[in-house]
């Protein structure tokens, strides 16, 4: 019969690693099976599902929520949904993960880098602006970040190399049967 499908749900700050962890684990995914594996990275997303869509709580919520959707859609046909967004809200988390759980598993996993490494890292310049002022409600800074109290798993991303990261959520998976 097939598969149960299921969505990875990555949450954490800018620069936490999420993109880059969610690229190893989709490596992992394919070298694994040929299940189609969508991928929902907060920066996509942004360019087309929820564009012109901005930081607000009531805009992050709305991207949480459509994310959640997409990959609840996913999940119903029985495919894996790869989602990365920063979700800095608990009940947005909260609601996509009731909308995938209707249809398959929800594994939220914690990027838990810490703000001190995300920002000493700041790949793209956004902490130096946030901190100057230039950028206003930048998670972390000027806004909130609320900790997910019960992920499926928490890791740390400055702790490892993505790839050993990664191995650690495809055993994850493997253990609940879902790979
Ligand atoms: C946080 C911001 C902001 C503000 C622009 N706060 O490191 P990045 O650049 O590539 O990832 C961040 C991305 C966050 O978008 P998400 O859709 O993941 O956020 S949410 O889940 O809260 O809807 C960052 C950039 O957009 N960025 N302004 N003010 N991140």
């Amino acid at each position: 019969h097939a598969p149960r499908g299921f969505a990875l749900f990555f949450t954490g700050l800018s620069g936490a690693g999420k993109s880059t962890l969610a690229q190893a684990v989709v490596a992992q995914l394919l070298e694994h099976s040929s299940r189609p594996v969508t991928v929902l990275d907060g920066d996509e997303v942004r360019r087309h599902l929820s564009r012109g869509l901005g930081f607000s709580r009531e805009d992050r919520d709305a991207n949480v929520t459509r994310i959640g959707y997409v990959a609840s859609e996913i999940v119903r046909h029985g495919g894996i949904a790869v989602c990365a967004p920063i979700a800095p809200y608990a009940s947005a988390r909260r609601e996509a993960r009731a909308l995938v759980e209707a249809h398959g598993a929800f594994v939220e996993i914690h990027v838990a880098t810490p703000l001190e490494v995300c920002e000493a890292r700041d790949r793209k310049g956004l902490y130096a602006q946030a901190r100057a002022g230039r950028i206003a409600h930048f998670t972390g800074i000027s806004d909130p970040y609320e900790v997910p109290e019960n992920p499926e798993l928490r890791l740390d991303g400055s702790a490892a190399d993505p790839v050993a990261l990664a191995r650690q959520i495809l055993a994850l998976l493997r253990n609940r049967g879902l790979i």
